[in-house]
């Protein structure tokens, strides 16, 4: 076993992990990234079913700190599929010459802080030991995934696969009966694919999800021309909306609209497609009855696509819209019409048990060939409870969470000195466009680590008042409006004993984007460097 000793250790190799390299290079610091898979791209990486691709635009999920690497990147289609966006994190490997400093094959399973040394030690899972000046988590937010509880789960005699960690070889479901549990975005995404291909296919929904249509195509090279004309203006637009892309919100009620009113604005988002819908109006997440319009909008086009009106029944979500995270589909609720698929209602009575050769819900065994479990992720807070890490003191980071997480800014936390999290709970992160908001995450951290190093600090460490003061203020914006109303990921309610605390930040990107600014002005305010 090697002892290998770093200035920065930063744990992920995707988009945050990758760009953090890269910044602190630049600060001439030694840096190690040791990332789980094979190679780059996170997210990206594992997530392979068929179907997958991103719910923001490709023209802003994209990176922004480079201009040259911005202009010269062509996106094929308007939403682009996960091969591509793939392929575009090899690239930015390549192109900043990443690789040689990352170690792949490598899952980190503790990290240990020395006080007397002020330094950290992680240990991966075959007990090599890497060290640290600084620790890093980028570890993404939707990263750990999320088994299912349901008797008989190991049992199944055919392949199981899990969406959040799909093969690398193609899947071949033709002439296949197939099982899919769970209606989240990745089963939105991949049960259109997989009904083409397979004999019969059987969707177990315990909850009706809201989707809106992407409205996919390729990319209109004029559109992009422009785009790329006038580039940084579109990202800073985009830095003054509350989810950081590039829409107009339309402030006002929708109860001061006509009905006539009220229906051009959703039609107009609906037929833009994509995430942007609930922008038509400015209260839709404060009050129900705005909410509902909203809803009864989006149910009624599930009815009108879907032909069986007792399968389009179940299929129209009974929550309110936007407090899970909507899903942007292609062709998802139409794939419904098709002989072969079969909706199985698991609401109010769950999946009994998996057995030997199938799924058996009311009593009733659906014999499959395949599984395929689309149950999401321990979100936010699994990627980094998952490892066991010990700050000053002894008690693991699961632990000191277990009634839920705390962190100054998402950036830190008081005991665990030198270690910053990109994207951790209490920043905006799953409310906002990803990878700008990674950018603003690695930029603000490689600035701090450069501020230390310009005076000599040995250590930074969040104050416990300014994170428990961050903290609640957290709490207090998630009871604003309707958002934690539903069960769902943000509230970690979808984890089986997960203790219901609303995850992100819901003030905003801009404000955000302000409080981390003034921290810095104000000599990093809520910061201790020793
Ligand atoms: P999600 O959105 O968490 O969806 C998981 C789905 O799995 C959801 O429909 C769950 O129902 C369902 N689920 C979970 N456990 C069970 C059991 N035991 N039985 C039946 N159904 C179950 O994960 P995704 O991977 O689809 O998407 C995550 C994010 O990635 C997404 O929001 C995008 O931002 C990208 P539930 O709603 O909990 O009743």
């Amino acid at each position: 076993m090697s002892e290998r000793e770093y200035d920065v250790v930063i744990v992920g190799a995707g988009f945050a992990g990758m760009y953090l390299l890269h910044r602190v290079r630049k600060l001439g610091m030694r840096a190690r990234v040791l990332e789980a898979g094979s190679d780059v791209g996170g997210t990206w990486y594992w997530n392979r079913y068929p179907g997958a691709r991103c719910d923001v635009e490709s023209m802003q999920y994209s990176y922004q700190f480079d201009d040259d690497l911005q202009q010269e990147w062509s996106w094929s289609e308007r939403y682009s599929p996960q091969p591509e966006i793939l392929k575009y994190a090899q690239h930015v490997s390549e192109r900043y010459d990443l690789r040689r400093d990352i170690d792949f094959n490598t899952r980190v399973t503790s990290a240990a802080y020395d006080e007397d040394s002020a330094r950290w030690t992680l240990t991966s899972e075959d007990g090599e030991k890497t060290v640290g000046h600084y620790f890093v988590m980028a570890t993404g937010c939707l990263s750990a995934p999320n088994w299912p509880k349901i008797d008989g789960l190991d049992s199944f005699g055919g392949p199981t696969y899990h969406t959040a960690l799909w093969p690398h070889e193609k899947v071949d479901f033709t002439g296949q009966r197939v099982g899919v549990i769970g209606t989240g975005s990745s089963a939105i995404q991949s049960i259109p694919h997989i009904a083409r291909e397979a004999k019969h296919l059987t969707v177990f929904q315990r909850t009706a999800n809201y989707a809106i249509p992407a409205h996919n195509a390729p990319l209109d090279p004029e559109r992009e021309r422009e785009i790329k004309a006038h580039y940084s203006e579109m990202r800073a637009r985009a830095k003054t909306t509350p989810g950081g892309l590039d829409v107009v919100y339309n402030q006002d009620s929708v109860h001061d609209a006509s009905s006539k009113e009220q229906f051009a604005a959703f039609e107009h988002n609906w037929q833009r497609g994509g995430l942007g819908f609930m922008s038509a109006f400015g209260d839709l997440m404060m009050e129900q009855s705005a909410n509902d319009i909203a809803a009864n909008f989006v149910r009624d086009k599930i009815r009108a696509t879907v032909n069986d009106p007792a399968t389009a029944e179940t299929l129209c979500p009974k929550n309110i819209i936007g407090a899970k995270r909507l899903c942007v589909d292609i062709d998802y609720f139409q794939t419904y019409n098709r002989e072969n698929v079969e909706l199985i209602d698991v609401s109010e009575k769950p999946i009994e048990a998996i057995t030997p050769s199938g799924i058996r819900a009311h009593g009733i065994e659906h014999q499959i060939d395949a599984l395929v479990i689309a149950t999401g992720f321990d979100a936010m807070t699994g990627a980094l409870t998952r490892v066991d890490i010990r700050g000053r003191g002894t008690v693991p980071l699961a632990e000191r969470w277990k009634d839920g997480p705390s962190s100054y800014l998402g950036l830190a936390m008081h005991d665990f000195p030198n270690l910053f999290t990109v994207t951790g709970p209490g920043s905006p992160s799953v409310f906002s466009n990803m990878l700008p908001t990674i950018e603003q995450h690695v930029d603000w951290i490689a600035d701090c680590l450069g501020h230390a190093q310009k005076n000599g600090y040995k250590t930074i460490e969040a104050d416990a008042e300014a994170e428990r003061v961050w903290w609640a203020h957290c709490q207090d914006l998630g009871k604003i409006g309707l958002k934690t109303v539903t069960d769902s990921w943000y509230v970690g309610a979808n984890v089986a004993g997960k203790a219901r605390v609303f995850l992100p930040y819901f003030g905003g990107i801009p404000a955000y984007f302000k409080k981390c600014e003034e921290v810095v002005e104000n000599g990093y305010e809520g910061f201790s460097f020793g």
